[in-house]
Parts: C-alpha cells; structure tokens; sequence
C-alpha cells in the first residue's frame, strides 16, 4: 500500500487505505496538516480527521471549513470527495488562497464500519452497525446516523423500528460516530463558517431546514451560496451529467426528515450548511453504484463546488 503515499481515484477507497493515506499526511506535512484519533467506532474502528491549517488553528480569526463524508456506508462517491479536498490543498496547493485563509476539518468517513461492511458483506448497507438495548437490534444493527442529531429528533421522516434503514436510535447521538462530528461542530462552533456534509446520490446541494420544509433565518445567504457552488460544479460538469438542482432539504427531496446533521448544524448557529448529493448517474440502488471511470470527475467536480463554498464564506 506504498506507506498510504496514494489513494485511487480510478477505484473505489477502501477504508485501510484510507487510514493510512491520512496518517501519511500528518507524517509528511506535519506543518499544515494534523491528523485526529477522535473515537474508535463501535467495532473498534479508528475515526480519523484532518485539521489542516498554516497557524496550527492558533489564529483565531480565521474561518473553518468542516467537511465530513461517509456517514452512509453504501454512498462510495462520498470519501473520495473529502480525500480529494486534503489532497488539493495539502499535496497539490493549486489554490494557495484556500490553505491561507481557513483552517479545514476533513472527515472522509464517520461510519467506517458499515463502510467496511459494504465491501466485505451487503453492497447496500446504510447505517452503522452498533447494536442497543432494542430487542431487534441484535437482528437488525445500526442506526442512520443522519438521524440520530439532536435537533429535532424523531418525529418525521426517521423510524423507531431497529430494522428499518432510517432508524433513528434509541436516543440522539447514541452513536459515537455522529458524537464524533458534533465534537468538532461544537469545538469550533465560533468560528465554522461552512460545514458540508457529503452523500451521493442525486446531483443536489440541499439546505436547512430537512426537518418541517420551513427556511431559516439564513435562507437567502444558504441559496445564493448554493447557487453559486452548483454553478461552479456544473461548469465542471460534463454533458452526459445531470445539472444540480439546489433548495431546501424537504422541498426539493420531497421528504422532511428530522435528526439530520445539516439541521444539527445550522441550528447551533453554522450560518452555512448542506448536503451535497453527488451523482449516482442511474436510478434505484445502482446510483450509489458509480462507475469508477467517473470518481474521477466527481471529485475535480466537486472540489470547485467546494472552492466556492469556501471563499463566499470567508466573505460574510
Ligand atoms: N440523503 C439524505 C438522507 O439522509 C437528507 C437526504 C438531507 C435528508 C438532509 C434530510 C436532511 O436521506 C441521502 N442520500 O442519504
Ligand atoms: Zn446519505
């Protein structure tokens, strides 16, 4: 696995390599770039991040960018996107600007359990694999971990059945993994100025709030900042893709559905917050089965959206 040195953009990442991609850039540019232990998942998992910063988050007044992906296991397009971000601005530094002005969190993936899951087990998995005190659990582990957010949580669009594939958990944050992303929402909370969540599919950037359909106080800022990351993306794009639709999460889904971290986000004062869903290019299950011929073009795709987000944070 050459020391983590590479990961494949022309095949999918498997979790180890993941791992150890990330432990090479702490070891390799360790003034920019620190890499987190934060929890060991439910089976023991490490969960890592990437705190990447040119003043060690040391200077205060700077925005930070939190990016997580692969809170939902089967959604492969996801980790990639976020391990493409710590290689653009670490590796490659194409846009100096962005290493200077923000500190970044980069989390590829929450939930590297039911990631590994996914390759080893059941293509399709979606949640975690943590098991509760709920008599189906030992039948049915896991919980949607983009429902198990405190706010708003339960009421619509989650299930309190075990074996339901939206699950919401027996309480909010039952599980470490999304204890794992609160953490870091509430470390820096004064200072998040972007938070991104990444899902595949659908080709949408989605915002607050996912719950009742109703806009935030925000509403204007998170659609014209949407417009613009998907106008960017878009521009990437190519023909045989589908454009991005972007609005909010109830609306444009068709579904409200509370407990989600994009919700959880917002409603602890991140003025900027969304799902992206990357494209999946078919319909039914096989969208979250991307060719790997177009990883890399999601994830250059994406990174713009990315680029964009950013600097029109920095600018509130
Ligand atoms: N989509 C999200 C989901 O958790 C979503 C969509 C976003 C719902 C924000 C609610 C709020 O269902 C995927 N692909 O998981
Ligand atoms: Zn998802």
């Amino acid at each position: 696995r050459n020391g983590g040195r590479n990961l494949p953009y022309d095949s999918y990442q498997q979790i180890e390599a993941i791992n150890d991609y990330l432990d090479y850039i702490g070891a390799t540019y360790p003034d920019v770039a620190k890499v987190v232990d934060a929890a060991n998942s439910f089976e023991g998992r490490p969960i890592k991040y990437v705190k990447i910063s040119t003043t060690n988050f040391e200077d205060h007044s700077k925005p930070v960018i939190v990016i997580d992906g692969g809170i939902h296991a089967r959604e492969w397009i996801s980790p990639p996107s976020v391990t493409y971000a710590i290689k653009k601005l670490v590796e490659d530094v194409t846009e100096p600007d962005l290493l200077d002005r923000f500190d970044w969190i980069l989390l590829p993936v929450v939930n590297p359990d039911g990631y590994k899951f996914t390759f080893t087990n059941s293509r399709f998995w979606r949640k975690t694999r943590s098991t509760d005190q709920s008599s189906l659990s030992s039948v049915c582990p896991g919980v949607d971990g983009n429902r198990n957010y405190d706010f708003h949580f339960g009421p619509i669009g989650t299930s309190s059945s075990a074996c339901s594939d939206v699950y919401r958990g027996s309480q909010a944050f039952s599980e470490v993994e999304t204890r794992v992303v609160r953490d870091i929402l509430q470390e820096h909370l004064s200072r998040v100025a972007l938070y991104l969540t990444m899902h595949s599919y659908g080709s949408m950037i989605l915002y607050p709030w996912g719950h009742d359909g109703s806009f935030s106080h925000n509403a204007f800022g998170l659609h014209v900042v949407g417009v613009e990351m998907a106008n960017a993306i878009d521009k990437e794009s190519l023909p045989n893709f589908p454009r991005y639709t972007v609005g909010n999460s109830a609306l444009v889904l068709h579904y409200p559905a509370s407990g989600a971290s994009e919700d959880y986000a917002h409603s602890i004062g991140v003025p900027l917050s969304y799902t992206y869903e990357l494209p999946g290019l078919a319909g039914g299950l096989q969208g979250f089965n991307l060719s790997p011929i177009h990883i890399q073009q999601v994830v250059r795709e994406t990174w713009a959206g990315i680029a964009v987000g950013a600097r029109r944070a920095g600018d509130l």
